[in-house]
């Protein structure tokens, strides 16, 4: 029997705005408008601001530990906008990283730094608000969306279920299981993969073997693509077009977001111990809003001016955020009780009691101590 080819692929990259800030006019057809644009560029700059100050809250001995989303602003703007555009209805289950795209869709800013807090209060989410919260566990949440979209389709809700995760992220089984089980099922599931080259400190490369991320949704049966995850216009646009296909074809898409982490993992990390500090410069140069920035003066959209203006009010806001995030009541004792069942069991019932022995109106721990 002659020999035949069964399976080939091709996957296409997808750029827009390119890094000077050049728009393909045709590619742009039908996409972002220029109110849109200043719109989403005063977004990831207010994300920008709200990212550094998290920072330095965290240095000064104020949050736990924080992930910066530096230089990724744009794929998150993008897919958040094109949720919103839909009236988010769309489920959204995040990692960390997509900060921006969980503020467009109506998750209060205070809740992440709450979160960051170690206050568990930051990831109660408000009631018809579609997010999940923040999962710290990597490559969770592919899951959780691949269940979440089930029910849409089993209920006919004509929602999605949008999942970010990270380029180590689909090392883990558990993207695999979830991408099987969307394709295999049918279900309007939009995977959203941000490569930003590092896993901590393990690089892409040596992540894994594949040429590209995105040809692992191939493997599964999914529509997949790269896009250049700098580009507002990319995102917004494949982001926008696969959840049409999700939603009206129950065709699960994946989509891999070529971008670059320019802070470090996590407050707790120091990257140059591990990165190459030219490869972190030339990154600098692509960084999305240098870029968005550039259009919009190339349009006579932007001004000196308005740029004053736009960081006097981002500041302000952030200021507003942090002070309400710290001014936070203290939590009563009893709610490590109150959240988990319908009816306590008895058992819990006596603990909460006994730790609520108000005889002394002390703090239990000392209460017990002193016994
Ligand atoms: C199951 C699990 N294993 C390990 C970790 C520790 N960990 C935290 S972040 C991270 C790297 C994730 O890399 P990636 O998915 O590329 O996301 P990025 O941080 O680059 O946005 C690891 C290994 C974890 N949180 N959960
Ligand atoms: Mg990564």
């Amino acid at each position: 029997m002659p020999k035949k080819t069964v399976y080939s692929a091709k996957i296409e990259h997808i750029q827009i705005l390119d890094e000077q800030g050049k728009l393909d006019a045709s590619l742009a057809k039908d996409t972002l408008k220029d109110d849109e644009v200043v719109f989403l560029y005063e977004q990831m700059s207010i994300s920008r601001h709200y990212d550094e100050i998290a920072f330095k809250l965290q240095r000064s001995g104020r949050m736990g530990t924080y992930p910066q989303n530096k230089g990724q602003e744009a794929g998150p703007a993008g897919a958040g906008y094109a949720i919103k555009k839909r009236g988010s209805i769309d489920w959204i289950c995040p990692c960390y990283r997509e900060n921006l795209a969980l503020f467009l869709n109506g998750m209060p800013m205070e809740h992440i730094l709450l979160h960051w807090m170690g206050d568990e209060r930051g990831n109660q989410i408000p009631p018809g608000v579609n997010i999940l919260p923040i999962a710290i566990p990597i490559g969770t949440q592919p899951l959780h969306a691949a269940g979440i979209a089930w029910a849409q389709k089993y209920q006919k809700t004509g929602a999605a279920a949008v999942t970010f995760f990270g380029d180590g992220a689909t090392s883990e089984g558990d993207v695999h299981e979830a991408m099987n089980f969307a394709s295999a099922l049918k279900l309007p599931v939009v995977f959203f993969c941000q490569n930003n080259f590092w896993a901590i400190s393990v690089p892409r490369e040596v992540q894994t073997g594949s040429e590209t991320i995105a040809q692992k949704g191939l493997a599964y049966g999914m529509p997949s693509y790269q896009i250049d995850g700098n580009d507002i216009f990319a995102s917004y646009k494949t982001v926008r077009d696969a959840l049409k296909t999700a939603v009206e074809d129950n065709q699960p898409v994946f989509i891999e977001a070529i971008t670059y982490r320019l802070g470090d993992h996590t407050t707790a990390d120091d990257a140059r111990r591990y990165r190459d500090e030219k490869i972190v410069e030339q990154w600098r140069k692509k960084d999305p809003l240098i870029r968005t920035r550039k259009y919009l003066e190339s349009k006579k959209m932007w001004s000196d001016k308005k740029q004053a203006e736009l960081e006097a009010k981002a500041k302000e806001l952030v200021d507003g955020v942090v002070k309400r995030a710290e001014g936070i009541a203290t939590p009563a004792i009893g709610d490590i009780f109150d959240y988990s069942y319908a009816e306590l069991p008895a058992e819990l019932v006596r603990q909460r009691e006994s730790m609520r022995t108000a005889s002394l109106n002390e703090y239990p721990v000392t209460e017990t101590l002193r016994r």
